[in-house]
Protein backbone atom coordinates (compact mmCIF):
# COMPACT_ATOMS: atom_id res chain seq x y z
CA UNK A 1 0.00 0.00 0.00
CA UNK A 2 1.50 3.26 -0.81
CA UNK A 3 1.96 6.61 1.74
CA UNK A 4 -0.30 9.59 0.11
CA UNK A 5 2.16 11.53 1.72
CA UNK A 6 5.48 10.23 -0.47
CA UNK A 7 3.52 10.69 -3.44
CA UNK A 8 3.13 14.68 -2.49
CA UNK A 9 -0.22 14.74 -0.61
CA UNK A 10 -0.59 16.92 2.11
CA UNK A 11 -2.39 18.76 4.63
CA UNK A 12 -3.69 21.16 2.09
CA UNK A 13 -4.90 18.79 -0.18
CA UNK A 14 -6.93 17.36 2.45
CA UNK A 15 -8.43 20.28 3.07
CA UNK A 16 -9.38 20.18 -0.45
CA UNK A 17 -10.41 17.34 -0.21
CA UNK A 18 -13.02 16.81 2.48
CA UNK A 19 -16.12 17.52 0.41
CA UNK A 20 -14.76 14.52 -1.86
CA UNK A 21 -13.84 12.13 0.44
CA UNK A 22 -18.05 12.69 2.20
CA UNK A 23 -18.95 11.80 -1.63
CA UNK A 24 -17.11 8.12 -0.77
CA UNK A 25 -14.29 9.38 -3.60
CA UNK A 26 -10.62 8.51 -2.85
CA UNK A 27 -7.42 10.76 -3.90
CA UNK A 28 -5.03 9.98 -6.47
CA UNK A 29 -2.15 11.13 -8.57
CA UNK A 30 -1.97 11.64 -11.93
CA UNK A 31 1.43 9.44 -12.90
CA UNK A 32 0.71 8.83 -16.96
CA UNK A 33 -1.60 10.28 -19.04
CA UNK A 34 -1.89 8.85 -22.76
CA UNK A 35 -5.05 10.26 -24.94
CA UNK A 36 -8.28 10.00 -22.29
CA UNK A 37 -6.15 7.72 -20.31
CA UNK A 38 -4.61 8.01 -17.67
CA UNK A 39 -2.36 5.97 -14.85
CA UNK A 40 -3.39 7.23 -11.29
CA UNK A 41 -1.68 6.12 -7.79
CA UNK A 42 -2.99 6.04 -5.13
CA UNK A 43 -3.26 3.64 -1.50
CA UNK A 44 -4.35 0.61 -2.99
CA UNK A 45 -1.31 1.23 -6.01
CA UNK A 46 -1.40 2.11 -9.91
CA UNK A 47 -5.72 2.49 -11.41
CA UNK A 48 -6.47 2.94 -14.86
CA UNK A 49 -8.69 6.51 -14.90
CA UNK A 50 -10.38 8.16 -17.45
CA UNK A 51 -12.86 11.12 -17.17
CA UNK A 52 -16.51 11.01 -16.15
CA UNK A 53 -18.78 12.37 -18.04
CA UNK A 54 -20.28 14.68 -15.53
CA UNK A 55 -16.69 15.80 -15.24
CA UNK A 56 -16.19 16.19 -19.35
CA UNK A 57 -19.30 18.57 -19.16
CA UNK A 58 -18.40 20.81 -16.62
CA UNK A 59 -14.97 21.31 -17.68
CA UNK A 60 -14.12 25.07 -18.39
CA UNK A 61 -11.07 24.59 -21.23
CA UNK A 62 -7.96 22.21 -21.88
CA UNK A 63 -6.44 23.58 -19.01
CA UNK A 64 -8.22 22.64 -16.86
CA UNK A 65 -8.59 18.64 -17.86
CA UNK A 66 -6.13 16.19 -15.44
CA UNK A 67 -2.69 16.33 -16.10
CA UNK A 68 0.71 14.84 -14.69
CA UNK A 69 0.96 15.60 -11.46
CA UNK A 70 -2.74 16.64 -10.39
CA UNK A 71 -3.98 15.23 -7.27
CA UNK A 72 -8.07 14.11 -8.70
CA UNK A 73 -10.76 12.51 -6.73
CA UNK A 74 -12.43 9.04 -8.14
CA UNK A 75 -14.28 6.54 -7.54
CA UNK A 76 -13.62 3.17 -5.37
CA UNK A 77 -12.88 0.52 -7.69
CA UNK A 78 -15.95 -1.59 -7.96
CA UNK A 79 -14.65 -5.17 -9.73
CA UNK A 80 -13.31 -3.23 -12.55
CA UNK A 81 -9.38 -1.93 -13.19
CA UNK A 82 -11.17 1.06 -14.54
CA UNK A 83 -12.16 4.07 -12.29
CA UNK A 84 -13.71 7.37 -12.81
CA UNK A 85 -11.94 10.89 -12.78
CA UNK A 86 -14.63 13.52 -10.96
CA UNK A 87 -12.59 15.91 -10.05
CA UNK A 88 -9.52 17.51 -9.77
CA UNK A 89 -8.09 19.49 -6.76
CA UNK A 90 -6.76 23.08 -7.44
CA UNK A 91 -3.24 22.76 -8.10
CA UNK A 92 -0.56 24.52 -6.01
CA UNK A 93 2.17 25.28 -9.41
CA UNK A 94 1.44 24.26 -12.84
CA UNK A 95 4.21 24.60 -15.54
CA UNK A 96 2.48 25.98 -18.63
CA UNK A 97 3.49 27.20 -22.06
CA UNK A 98 1.32 28.22 -25.13
CA UNK A 99 0.04 25.14 -26.88
CA UNK A 100 2.69 24.49 -29.84
CA UNK A 101 2.09 26.30 -32.78
CA UNK A 102 -0.62 28.54 -31.40
CA UNK A 103 -1.01 31.36 -28.94
CA UNK A 104 -4.32 31.07 -27.81
CA UNK A 105 -4.57 27.63 -26.28
CA UNK A 106 -2.27 27.14 -22.65
CA UNK A 107 -0.63 23.87 -22.24
CA UNK A 108 0.01 22.64 -18.53
CA UNK A 109 3.26 20.27 -18.60
CA UNK A 110 2.78 19.45 -15.32
CA UNK A 111 1.13 20.59 -11.83
CA UNK A 112 1.72 20.99 -8.31
CA UNK A 113 5.68 20.68 -9.00
CA UNK A 114 7.78 21.77 -6.09
CA UNK A 115 11.03 22.17 -8.44
CA UNK A 116 11.35 22.34 -11.93
CA UNK A 117 15.08 21.61 -12.95
CA UNK A 118 15.85 23.03 -16.39
CA UNK A 119 17.93 20.91 -18.26
CA UNK A 120 20.43 21.96 -20.83
CA UNK A 121 23.05 20.04 -21.66
CA UNK A 122 27.10 21.13 -21.75
CA UNK A 123 27.84 20.10 -25.81
CA UNK A 124 26.40 22.03 -28.59
CA UNK A 125 23.16 22.10 -27.03
CA UNK A 126 24.58 24.97 -24.26
CA UNK A 127 22.08 27.99 -25.08
CA UNK A 128 21.98 31.05 -22.83
CA UNK A 129 19.65 32.63 -24.39
CA UNK A 130 17.19 29.51 -24.39
CA UNK A 131 18.11 29.25 -20.65
CA UNK A 132 16.68 32.62 -19.98
CA UNK A 133 13.44 31.95 -22.21
CA UNK A 134 13.07 28.36 -19.80
CA UNK A 135 13.74 30.90 -16.67
CA UNK A 136 10.99 33.63 -17.85
CA UNK A 137 8.47 30.56 -18.09
CA UNK A 138 9.46 28.75 -14.92
CA UNK A 139 9.06 31.99 -12.80
CA UNK A 140 5.58 31.87 -13.62
CA UNK A 141 5.04 28.26 -12.73
CA UNK A 142 5.07 28.76 -8.89
CA UNK A 143 7.89 26.34 -8.89
CA UNK A 144 11.52 27.07 -7.94
CA UNK A 145 13.17 26.18 -10.93
CA UNK A 146 17.16 24.85 -10.66
CA UNK A 147 19.37 24.65 -14.06
CA UNK A 148 20.79 21.57 -14.13
CA UNK A 149 23.93 22.00 -16.98
CA UNK A 150 24.27 18.45 -17.91
CA UNK A 151 27.10 16.31 -19.74
CA UNK A 152 29.88 18.00 -18.03
CA UNK A 153 31.78 15.22 -19.01
CA UNK A 154 31.96 16.21 -22.46
CA UNK A 155 32.93 20.04 -22.10
CA UNK A 156 36.20 21.23 -21.04
CA UNK A 157 35.68 23.85 -19.45
CA UNK A 158 32.42 23.40 -17.19
CA UNK A 159 33.39 25.96 -14.40
CA UNK A 160 33.78 28.60 -17.58
CA UNK A 161 29.76 28.14 -18.82
CA UNK A 162 28.49 27.73 -14.91
CA UNK A 163 29.88 31.20 -14.23
CA UNK A 164 28.41 32.68 -17.72
CA UNK A 165 24.77 31.04 -16.66
CA UNK A 166 25.22 32.39 -12.99
CA UNK A 167 25.67 35.43 -14.70
CA UNK A 168 21.81 35.58 -16.42
CA UNK A 169 20.35 33.16 -14.25
CA UNK A 170 19.77 35.96 -10.76
CA UNK A 171 20.14 34.06 -8.05
CA UNK A 172 18.52 30.67 -9.32
CA UNK A 173 20.97 27.54 -8.26
CA UNK A 174 23.13 26.75 -11.43
CA UNK A 175 24.56 22.78 -11.24
CA UNK A 176 26.93 21.69 -13.48
CA UNK A 177 26.58 17.70 -13.47
CA UNK A 178 27.07 14.18 -15.55
CA UNK A 179 23.90 11.57 -15.77
CA UNK A 180 26.62 9.27 -16.92
CA UNK A 181 29.63 9.65 -14.39
CA UNK A 182 27.58 11.24 -11.39
CA UNK A 183 29.05 13.96 -11.20
CA UNK A 184 27.71 16.72 -8.45
CA UNK A 185 25.19 14.15 -8.06
CA UNK A 186 24.99 15.18 -4.64
CA UNK A 187 24.09 18.49 -5.62
CA UNK A 188 21.39 17.14 -7.34
CA UNK A 189 20.15 14.73 -4.97
CA UNK A 190 20.04 17.98 -2.74
CA UNK A 191 16.71 18.97 -4.22
CA UNK A 192 14.84 14.98 -3.42
CA UNK A 193 12.62 15.56 -0.62
CA UNK A 194 10.36 13.01 0.58
CA UNK A 195 6.74 14.15 -0.58
CA UNK A 196 8.44 16.93 -2.63
CA UNK A 197 7.81 16.55 -6.80
CA UNK A 198 10.42 17.94 -9.26
CA UNK A 199 10.01 18.14 -12.95
CA UNK A 200 12.35 17.56 -15.55
CA UNK A 201 12.42 20.20 -18.69
CA UNK A 202 14.45 20.68 -21.70
CA UNK A 203 15.36 20.37 -25.13
CA UNK A 204 15.50 16.30 -26.28
CA UNK A 205 18.37 14.79 -25.61
CA UNK A 206 19.95 16.69 -22.83
CA UNK A 207 20.03 13.36 -21.06
CA UNK A 208 16.28 14.04 -18.63
CA UNK A 209 15.70 10.57 -18.73
CA UNK A 210 19.11 9.57 -18.11
CA UNK A 211 19.05 11.85 -14.79
CA UNK A 212 15.86 10.30 -14.16
CA UNK A 213 17.46 6.93 -13.88
CA UNK A 214 20.16 7.75 -12.06
CA UNK A 215 17.96 9.17 -9.69
CA UNK A 216 16.03 6.34 -9.33
CA UNK A 217 18.61 3.91 -9.23
CA UNK A 218 16.73 2.00 -12.34
CA UNK A 219 17.14 1.74 -15.81
CA UNK A 220 13.56 2.46 -16.04
CA UNK A 221 13.13 4.97 -18.48
CA UNK A 222 14.37 4.37 -22.22
CA UNK A 223 17.25 7.22 -23.51
CA UNK A 224 19.01 7.10 -26.53
CA UNK A 225 20.82 9.74 -28.75
CA UNK A 226 18.74 12.23 -29.93
CA UNK A 227 17.91 11.29 -33.87
CA UNK A 228 17.45 13.30 -37.04
CA UNK A 229 13.78 13.86 -37.76
CA UNK A 230 13.00 11.14 -39.16
CA UNK A 231 8.81 12.02 -39.50
CA UNK A 232 8.67 9.53 -36.95
CA UNK A 233 9.37 12.53 -34.46
CA UNK A 234 12.82 12.31 -32.65
CA UNK A 235 12.11 12.59 -28.98
CA UNK A 236 13.02 9.05 -27.06
CA UNK A 237 10.54 10.22 -24.47
CA UNK A 238 7.08 10.09 -25.71
CA UNK A 239 4.60 10.83 -22.39
CA UNK A 240 5.15 12.76 -19.46
CA UNK A 241 5.85 10.42 -16.43
CA UNK A 242 5.89 10.40 -12.64
CA UNK A 243 7.84 8.06 -10.51
CA UNK A 244 8.26 7.84 -6.63
CA UNK A 245 12.09 8.14 -5.89
CA UNK A 246 12.53 4.68 -3.51
CA UNK A 247 15.14 7.01 -1.09
CA UNK A 248 12.32 10.04 -1.07
CA UNK A 249 11.08 12.42 -3.60
CA UNK A 250 8.95 12.40 -6.81
CA UNK A 251 10.13 12.74 -10.64
CA UNK A 252 8.03 13.79 -13.45
CA UNK A 253 10.08 13.03 -16.65
CA UNK A 254 9.13 15.08 -19.88
CA UNK A 255 9.44 14.60 -23.13
CA UNK A 256 11.77 17.08 -25.30
CA UNK A 257 10.54 20.77 -25.73
CA UNK A 258 11.03 21.55 -29.13
CA UNK A 259 9.83 25.13 -28.55
CA UNK A 260 8.15 26.54 -25.49
CA UNK A 261 5.65 29.78 -26.21
CA UNK A 262 5.59 32.28 -23.40
CA UNK A 263 1.64 32.23 -21.83
CA UNK A 264 1.34 33.99 -18.51
CA UNK A 265 4.62 35.63 -17.98
CA UNK A 266 6.62 38.37 -16.72
CA UNK A 267 9.35 38.87 -18.86
CA UNK A 268 11.29 42.00 -16.95
CA UNK A 269 11.93 39.63 -13.68
CA UNK A 270 13.99 37.18 -15.69
CA UNK A 271 16.39 40.25 -16.80
CA UNK A 272 15.99 42.75 -13.65
CA UNK A 273 19.63 43.66 -14.34
CA UNK A 274 18.39 45.13 -17.28
CA UNK A 275 14.89 46.60 -15.91
CA UNK A 276 17.16 48.72 -13.31
CA UNK A 277 20.03 49.99 -15.67
CA UNK A 278 16.83 51.48 -18.26
CA UNK A 279 15.70 53.08 -14.94
CA UNK A 280 19.16 55.22 -15.32
CA UNK A 281 19.16 56.16 -19.12
CA UNK A 282 18.82 60.19 -19.01
CA UNK A 283 15.07 59.88 -20.69
CA UNK A 284 12.39 57.67 -19.29
CA UNK A 285 11.02 56.90 -22.30
CA UNK A 286 14.26 55.51 -23.61
CA UNK A 287 14.70 53.00 -26.31
CA UNK A 288 18.11 52.66 -26.11
CA UNK A 289 18.49 53.24 -29.73
CA UNK A 290 20.96 55.59 -29.67
CA UNK A 291 19.24 58.24 -27.52
CA UNK A 292 22.03 60.29 -25.46
CA UNK A 293 22.84 59.52 -21.90
CA UNK A 294 21.52 55.69 -22.70
CA UNK A 295 22.85 53.18 -19.77
CA UNK A 296 22.34 50.32 -21.37
CA UNK A 297 24.24 51.30 -24.39
CA UNK A 298 26.91 52.38 -21.96
CA UNK A 299 26.77 49.01 -20.50
CA UNK A 300 27.19 47.31 -23.71
CA UNK A 301 30.08 49.88 -24.85
CA UNK A 302 31.82 49.01 -21.46
CA UNK A 303 31.62 45.45 -22.16
CA UNK A 304 29.52 45.24 -18.79
CA UNK A 305 26.40 43.99 -20.54
CA UNK A 306 25.97 41.22 -23.20
CA UNK A 307 24.27 42.67 -26.51
CA UNK A 308 22.86 39.09 -27.12
CA UNK A 309 20.92 39.44 -23.49
CA UNK A 310 19.69 42.95 -24.92
CA UNK A 311 18.33 41.60 -28.22
CA UNK A 312 16.80 38.41 -26.10
CA UNK A 313 14.99 40.79 -23.57
CA UNK A 314 13.35 42.79 -26.36
CA UNK A 315 12.98 39.84 -28.33
CA UNK A 316 10.88 38.00 -25.43
CA UNK A 317 9.23 41.14 -24.44
CA UNK A 318 7.75 41.53 -28.06
CA UNK A 319 6.39 37.91 -28.01
CA UNK A 320 4.91 38.40 -24.91
CA UNK A 321 3.16 41.74 -25.87
CA UNK A 322 1.98 39.73 -28.94
CA UNK A 323 0.73 36.82 -26.73
CA UNK A 324 -1.41 38.84 -24.57
CA UNK A 325 -3.03 40.85 -27.53
CA UNK A 326 -3.61 37.44 -28.77
CA UNK A 327 -5.42 35.59 -25.62
CA UNK A 328 -7.61 39.42 -25.29
CA UNK A 329 -8.73 38.61 -28.96
CA UNK A 330 -9.30 35.11 -28.02
CA UNK A 331 -10.92 35.65 -24.90
CA UNK A 332 -13.40 38.62 -26.95
CA UNK A 333 -14.54 35.56 -29.53
CA UNK A 334 -15.74 33.58 -26.31
CA UNK A 335 -17.21 36.78 -25.33
CA UNK A 336 -19.11 37.50 -28.40
CA UNK A 337 -20.51 34.00 -29.26
CA UNK A 338 -21.41 33.64 -25.57
CA UNK A 339 -23.78 36.69 -25.68
CA UNK A 340 -24.54 36.10 -29.10
CA UNK A 341 -26.39 32.73 -27.95
CA UNK A 342 -27.63 34.11 -24.99
CA UNK A 343 -29.32 36.87 -26.82
CA UNK A 344 -30.69 34.46 -29.47
CA UNK A 345 -32.29 32.49 -26.78
CA UNK A 346 -33.50 35.17 -25.09
CA UNK A 347 -35.66 36.33 -28.60
CA UNK A 348 -36.58 32.71 -28.76
CA UNK A 349 -38.17 32.93 -25.55
CA UNK A 350 -40.16 36.39 -26.37
CA UNK A 351 -41.42 34.96 -29.41
CA UNK A 352 -42.34 31.98 -27.59
CA UNK A 353 -44.22 34.19 -24.86
CA UNK A 354 -45.55 36.53 -27.05
CA UNK A 355 -47.10 33.19 -29.00
CA UNK A 356 -48.57 32.08 -25.57
CA UNK A 357 -50.40 35.71 -25.05
CA UNK A 358 -52.11 35.25 -28.55
N1 LIG B 1 28.30 12.03 -22.22
C1 LIG B 1 27.10 12.13 -21.65
N2 LIG B 1 26.03 11.64 -22.29
C2 LIG B 1 24.83 11.74 -21.68
C3 LIG B 1 24.66 12.33 -20.42
N3 LIG B 1 23.35 12.29 -20.09
C4 LIG B 1 22.73 11.70 -21.12
N4 LIG B 1 23.61 11.36 -22.08
C5 LIG B 1 23.31 10.71 -23.37
O1 LIG B 1 22.53 11.58 -24.14
C6 LIG B 1 21.57 10.84 -24.92
C7 LIG B 1 20.18 11.37 -24.66
O2 LIG B 1 19.81 11.09 -23.32
P1 LIG B 1 18.29 10.98 -22.86
O3 LIG B 1 18.34 10.79 -21.38
O4 LIG B 1 17.55 9.99 -23.66
O5 LIG B 1 17.78 12.43 -23.22
P2 LIG B 1 16.32 13.08 -22.95
O6 LIG B 1 16.55 14.46 -22.50
O7 LIG B 1 15.55 12.21 -22.06
O8 LIG B 1 15.70 13.10 -24.42
P3 LIG B 1 14.15 13.03 -24.85
O9 LIG B 1 13.52 11.91 -24.14
O10 LIG B 1 14.19 12.83 -26.34
O11 LIG B 1 13.56 14.36 -24.49
C8 LIG B 1 21.76 9.39 -24.52
O12 LIG B 1 22.54 8.78 -25.49
C9 LIG B 1 22.48 9.45 -23.20
O13 LIG B 1 23.30 8.34 -22.94
C10 LIG B 1 25.84 12.83 -19.75
O14 LIG B 1 25.81 13.38 -18.65
N5 LIG B 1 27.02 12.70 -20.42
MG1 LIG C 1 13.76 11.27 -22.26
ZN1 LIG D 1 18.43 53.63 -22.71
Amino acid sequence: MNNLYALGWDASFETHFQSYSDQGLIPARIAIEQRSLYQVMGEEGSLTARCSGRFLHHIADRASMPTVGDWVAVDRKTGTDQVDIQAVLPRRSEFSRAAAGRQTSQQIIAANIDTVFLVTGLDHNFNLRRIERYLTVARESGADPVIVLNKADLCPDTEVRRAEVEAVARGVPVTATSAVTGHNFDEIQLFMRPGKTVALLGSSGVGKSTLVNRLLGQEIQDTGPARIDDGRGRHTTTTRNLFVVPTGGILIDTPGLREIGLWETDVDQTFDDLVDLASRCRFSNCNHDGEPGCAIREAVKTGALDPGRLTNWRKLQREQAFAIRQQDEASKRRYASAWKQITTQTRQKNRFEERDQD
